[in-house]
C-alpha cells in the first residue's frame, strides 16, 4: 500500500525532473485541425494528436451533454417514418399544438438544446418558405398562417433553451432536386431559417438518401452551405454531415467503449482549412472510411493519417422505436432505466446525447414520453447530486505547479491535474474523510488541452488491500461507470497509458437511488406465470401493486415470486436506505387467448414477448424490433391452436411483417387446417400472399380467411417461407425471415 508519506516523497523527488521536462517538451494546443507532414514519425504524430483541441463552438456544444430532437411533420399524420413522393399535405393538422409544452418537457428533462426537423426527406417545410408550395402555409394548420419554426424558436428563447434546425438535404419532392439549381434552392431555404428566427445553435444535415441506384443524383455544394452558416450563424455547430460534430455511427444511443474525439482527417492542406476557418471536406466527408467502424482513432489509425481533426461524437437515438410518433408505439417508450443506461453510454462515453422525442398528432408530447423523461431526470439528479469525494484529499505521485491533484475535486472541469510534461502515466489517490458506499464513478479529462488518456484503471480500498474497481481506455470529456455498490475509504486512479502527459479535470463517486426490475419468462403466458422482483442494491426493499396503482412503502412488501393467473399489470418500487426511492416500474402481463403449441423453433434474438407472443392479443407494430414480433429465419412456421372445445369459427387470420430492408418477407402462403381431436386435420384453406415481394414499404399483412358454418376445436396454421432473399435485396440468396404476430381466431 502506498502511504501518504511515500506519496509526498515521490512528489518532491519528481518536481525537479518535471521542471526540466517542462522546458524540453513545452506543448501548446494545436487547434481543431492539423496537417501531418510526410515523413513525420509515429511518435510525433501521436504527440500532435494529443494536442489537437476542440474549437470554442465544439467545446461549448460538448458541455451541453444532453440535446434533443423533435421529429414532427407529415409522417406524424400518415403514420410513416419516411414520406412518399406526393404533395398530399392536407393531413398535417395538429389540433392542440403547444411548443411551450415541448420546451417545458425538454427543460424539465435537462435537455439543453432543441433541434427541430424543419424539413424532413418528404420536403414539407415547417415554415412558410417562399421557395416552394410544400410548406405549412399550404396545410390546414392555423388555416395556412402557421409557422412552426417561429413557434419553436420563440418558445425556446423564452425558456432559455438553445434552438437548432434539421434541414434534410435529400428532398424527394423538390423539382430541382438532382440538379445544380437545388443547391441554390437549399441555400435559399437555409438563409430563411438562419435569418428569420434568431440564434441557431446547431444545424443538422442528415446523410440519408433513399433515391436508390436509379433515382436522382444530387451533387451537394456542401462548402457553400457551410460558408453560409458560418456567415449567418457563426455560433452554430454543423452536424452530422458537417465539420463540427460527427455521427457516432449507430442510432442505438450507445457509443464506443473507446471513443476518440481526434480522428484522421480527409483534408491534407492547411489552405483548405482557412477557407472556412474550420475544417473542410470532400463531398461532405471529414474523415476517411466509415463512421460505423469500431476503431476510429487509436494509434494504429492515426499514425497513418495525413491530417488530424477534432471531430466529437453525437449519439442520436429516439425515445420510441421510430423517429416520428406512431400511436402503436405508445407502450414502447424507453423506460427511465433505459434512458439512464443510454445516458451512461453516450455522455458517459465521451459523446453528446441527442434524444428524439416526437410529438403526437395533437401536437403535444405524449404523457408516456413525459413520464419516462421525468423518471430519467429524477434518477440522474438523485445520482449526481452529491459527489461523495468532494471533501476528500487527493494526492498524486507527481504533479505540476498549479496543476495539483486537488483540482480533480474542485468541481471545475477546466482546472486539472497533470504530471510532468510528456510523462505518459501517473497515479492519484483520493482519500475520503470517512468510508463511503457508492456505485457510480465519473472521470473527466480537460479536453481544452486535448484528449490524451489511452488506458486507465481505478482501485479501491477500505483500509485493507487495494481491489480493482473499473478500467477503461479513453476518458475524454466524460467517462461514467456503474457497478455493484462498494464501501471504500480510498480510491486510486492509475493512468497506464497516455499520448502525452495526461490530464484529469474531475473525479466523482456517487450513490444512485435503488432500481427495481421485474423479471419473468416473458410478458405473455399460458395458464399462469411467475413474476420475480429484483433490485440492484443490497439494502433496498421492494414493494409492489397489482391493481394498477403506483406502489409505495405502504404497498405489499415483496417476499416471494408473484403468481399471476390472469392478465395483470405488475408495478414495483425499490426503496433504499433512508427512504431513498427508486423510480416505479411496471409491466403488463397478458394471458394468452388460447392454448397453443408452436411447432417451429423461433430465432433466439426475436422471441417477441415470450412463448405465447403469437396468441396474447397484443399486436406487433410496423417495427420488427418492437418486442412483439417473433422471428423465424429461413424456415416455415407451424403452430396448432386449441380453442378448448369445438367452437364456431368465422375468421382465421395470421399477421406477418414485410421489411425488405431487413430481409423480412411475407410468407408465400398461409394454410389453415381444422380438427376436432387435434390428430386428424382436414378442411384446409390456403391464403396466398397478395403483396408484391418487391414492396419496399414496411407492410403488416393479415392472411385472412373468412368462413361460414364452420366449427372446430383445433386450428393448424402453416406459413410457407417464400425462400431465399431476391437478387435485388440487401442480402441476395440469404435465407429470408418470417416475422409473425399474431394468430387470431374469431
Ligand atoms: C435518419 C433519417 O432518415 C431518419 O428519418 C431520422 O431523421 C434520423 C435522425 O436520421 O438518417
Amino acid at each position: 500500500m502506498i502511504t501518504f508519506t511515500r506519496f509526498r516523497m515521490a512528489c518532491a523527488g519528481a518536481a525537479v525532473l518535471l521542471m526540466m521536462q517542462a522546458v524540453a517538451f513545452a506543448q501548446k494546443p494545436l487547434g481543431n485541425f492539423v496537417v501531418i507532414t510526410p515523413g513525420e514519425s509515429p511518435e510525433e504524430i501521436i504527440r500532435k494528436a494529443a494536442n489537437v483541441t476542440p474549437s470554442r463552438l465544439q467545446y461549448e456544444w460538448q458541455k451541453l451533454e444532453v440535446t434533443g430532437f423533435i421529429h414532427f411533420g407529415k409522417n406524424t399524420f400518415t403514420n410513416r417514418e419516411w414520406g412518399t413522393r406526393d404533395s398530399t399535405i392536407h393531413q398535417f393538422n395538429p389540433t392542440a399544438l403547444d411548443a411551450a409544452q415541448w420546451v417545458r418537457t425538454f427543460k424539465d428533462a435537462g435537455i439543453k438544446l432543441m433541434i427541430l426537423v424543419a424539413k424532413h426527406h418528404d420536403g414539407l417545410c415547417m415554415w412558410p418558405s417562399k421557395y416552394t408550395t410544400m410548406t405549412i402555409a399550404h396545410t390546414p394548420y392555423k388555416n395556412g398562417t402557421g409557422d412552426l419554426v417561429k413557434e419553436v424558436a420563440d418558445a425556446c428563447r423564452k425558456a432559455g433553451l438553445k434552438f437548432g434546425v434539421y434541414l434534410s438535404p435529400w428532398d424527394m419532392n423538390e423539382q430541382t432536386y438532382g440538379s445544380d439549381a437545388y443547391n441554390e434552392h437549399f441555400r435559399n431555404q437555409l438563409t430563411e431559417l438562419l435569418t428569420n428566427y434568431g440564434d441557431v445553435a446547431e444545424v443538422w444535415f442528415d446523410g440519408a438518401c433513399g433515391e436508390g441506384p436509379n433515382g436522382k443524383k444530387q451533387v451537394y455544394d456542401w462548402n457553400s452551405y457551410y460558408a453560409l452558416i458560418r456567415r449567418l450563424q457563426p455560433n452554430a455547430v454543423i452536424a452530422v454531415t458537417g465539420p463540427d460534430v460527427r455521427w457516432v455511427g449507430t442510432e442505438s444511443g450507445y457509443g464506443r467503449k473507446s471513443e476518440w474525439s481526434v480522428l484522421p482527417g480527409v483534408a491534407t492542406n492547411a489552405d483548405d482549412i482557412a477557407a472556412h476557418s474550420q475544417q473542410t471536406n470532400v463531398n461532405g466527408a471529414f474523415v476517411p472510411g466509415s463512421l460505423m467502424d469500431e476503431d476510429l482513432g487509436s494509434r494504429k489509425i492515426i499514425t497513418k493519417a495525413s491530417s488530424l481533426i477534432w471531430y466529437p461524437a453525437e449519439t442520436d437515438v429516439s425515445i420510441r422505436p421510430g423517429w416520428f410518433y406512431h400511436e402503436a408505439e405508445d407502450d414502447l417508450v424507453a423506460t427511465p432505466a433505459k434512458l439512464v443506461d443510454i445516458y451512461f453510454n453516450s455522455v458517459g462515453l465521451n459523446g453528446v446525447l441527442l434524444l428524439n422525442v416526437p410529438p403526437d398528432k395533437r401536437g403535444l408530447i405524449h404523457e408516456n414520453d413525459i413520464a419516462s423523461l421525468r423518471g430519467m431526470r429524477y434518477i440522474l439528479d438523485e445520482t449526481f447530486r452529491t459527489n461523495l469525494a468532494s471533501d476528500a484529499a487527493a494526492r498524486a505521485t507527481e504533479e505540476q505547479k498549479g496543476r495539483e491533484a486537488k483540482h480533480i475535486l474542485d468541481g471545475d472541469s477546466e482546472t486539472y491535474w497533470t504530471p510532468g510534461e510528456a510523462r505518459t502515466g501517473g497515479t492519484l489517490e483520493v482519500r475520503l474523510k470517512r468510508p463511503r458506499t457508492f456505485n457510480t464513478l465519473m472521470l473527466q479529462e480537460n479536453i481544452l488541452v486535448g484528449q490524451r488518456v489511452e488506458k486507465f484503471h481505478c482501485d479501491y480500498s477500505n483500509g485493507g488491500a487495494w481491489k480493482p474497481l473499473v478500467e477503461g481506455t479513453t476518458i475524454g470529456y466524460k467517462r461514467l461507470f456503474r457497478f455493484p455498490e462498494v464501501t471504500a475509504a480510498s480510491v486510486r486512479i492509475t493512468i497506464d497509458e497516455s499520448r502525452t502527459n495526461p490530464t484529469l479535470a474531475s473525479f466523482g463517486i456517487y450513490m444512485a437511488p435503488p432500481q427495481a426490475s421485474i423479471e419473468s419468462a416473458g410478458s405473455s403466458f399460458g395458464g399462469s406465470t411467475e413474476v420475480r422482483l429484483a433490485t440492484d442494491q443490497k439494502q433496498a426493499k421492494l414493494y409492489y401493486a397489482l391493481d394498477g396503482r403506483t406502489p409505495n412503502a405502504r404497498s405489499t412488501p415483496y417476499t416471494r415470486p408473484i403468481r399471476l393467473e390472469r392478465s395483470t399489470t405488475v408495478a414495483a418500487i425499490a426503496i433504499g436506505a433512508g427512504g431513498r426511492k427508486g423510480v416505479p416500474v411496471r409491466t403488463r402481463f397478458n394471458k394468452a387467448r388460447y392454448a397453443y403449441e408452436l411447432k417451429t423453433e423461433h430465432n433466439k434474438a426475436y422471441p417477441g414477448s415470450g412463448m405465447y407472443t403469437l396468441v396474447d392479443g397484443v399486436l406487433g407494430a410496423k417495427n420488427f424490433k418492437d418486442g412483439r414480433w417473433m422471428g423465424f429465419d429461413g424456415r416455415d412456421v407451424e403452430a396448432v391452436i386449441d380453442l378448448g372445445a369445438v367452437k364456431e369459427i368465422h375468421t382465421l387470420s395470421a399477421r406477418f411483417l414485410q421489411d425488405v430492408g431487413a430481409g423480412i418477407f411475407l410468407p408465400a402462403s398461409v394454410e389453415y387446417a381444422l380438427s376436432d381431436d387435434g390428430a386428424a386435420f382436414g378442411r384446409a384453406h390456403v391464403v396466398t400472399n397478395t403483396v408484391p415481394v418487391d414492396e419496399k414499404e414496411i407492410v403488416v399483412h393479415p392472411f385472412t380467411q373468412t368462413m361460414t358454418n364452420t366449427a372446430a376445436r383445433y386450428v393448424r396454421v402453416r406459413a410457407k417461407n417464400m425462400g431465399a432473399c431476391p437478387a435485388w435485396s440487401i442480402s441476395p440468396g440469404a435465407p429470408s425471415w418470417l416475422f409473425a404476430d399474431e394468430f387470431i381466431i374469431e
